[in-house]
């Protein structure tokens, strides 16, 4: 397994970040090279985009410039990080990718997929991840799981996107199923609600099936 780019999907609380680290952890050792990072963020100006994005007192950013951050914040990721990562034959997990813009902004906020698609070959380059993992769950259980791990850190209030309606958070999970019914080869789909253990497991059958990892 050399340069490969795996990004994880889904609704807020659906357990990516869980996922992910468990399945670094088991690349890891297997001696394997290992880059977790995530969207929005991943770099140090993708860190200062994230902070504009998900702070709720920027109520006044239009859906155009909200698409155009994350859009910007991607083409710095892909230069910084993740192209030099899989040149450099290590496995990137990323935690949110393209798929999230076309859930959020365009099932989420109703912007243009014509213009979405388009957007996001410029920051990405036209690359693609090898494989994608949908963490699929009720928007409701996702949020309330979210809420609690909130409380449980002690961090900040919900941000902007959380507080956004649960029809809201449906569309994106809706976004989300069609792409996946779109792309069944690269979009591989998970019930988020099994034990963290038994989703771990799934995962692991389909990243060894896929890249002949034993
Ligand atoms: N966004 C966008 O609009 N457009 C874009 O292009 C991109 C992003 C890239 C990023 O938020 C926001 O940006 C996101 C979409 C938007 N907003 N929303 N909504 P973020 O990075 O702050 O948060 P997130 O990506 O939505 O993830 P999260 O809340 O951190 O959740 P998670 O990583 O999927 O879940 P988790 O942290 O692994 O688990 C959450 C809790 O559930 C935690 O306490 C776990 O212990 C627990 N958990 C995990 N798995 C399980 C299972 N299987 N059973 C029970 N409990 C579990």
């Amino acid at each position: 397994m050399k340069g490969i780019f795996i990004t994880f999907e889904g609704v807020e609380g659906s357990g990516k970040t869980t996922q992910i680290d468990l399945l670094a952890s088991a690349l890891e050792a297997e001696g394997l090279q290992v880059v977790k990072t995530q969207e929005p963020g991943g770099t140090k100006i993708g860190a200062m985009i994230r902070k504009i994005l998900l702070d709720p007192k920027n109520k006044e950013i239009g859906s155009m410039t909200e698409l155009m951050l994350y859009g910007a914040n991607r083409a710095q990721h892909i230069k910084e990080v993740i192209l030099p990562a899989i040149r450099e034959g290590r496995i990137v997990l990323c935690d949110r990718f393209s798929d999230s813009t076309i859930a959020y902004q365009g099932y989420g906020r109703a912007l243009s997929l014509e213009i979405i698609g388009k957007l996001d070959i410029f920051a990405t380059e036209g690359l693609k991840p090898s494989l994608t993992i949908l963490l699929d769950i009720n928007p409701e259980k996702g949020l309330f799981r979210a809420k609690k791990r909130m409380e449980e850190n002690n961090s900040l209030k919900e941000g902007r996107i959380e507080r956004e309606g649960l029809s809201f958070h449906k569309r994106v999970r809706e976004g989300f199923l069609r792409l996946a019914e779109e792309e069944p080869d690269r979009i591989k789909v998970i019930g988020a609600d099994l034990p963290v253990e038994d989703i771990h497991k799934k995962i692991i059958e389909i990243v060894k099936e896929r890249f002949q990892w034993h």
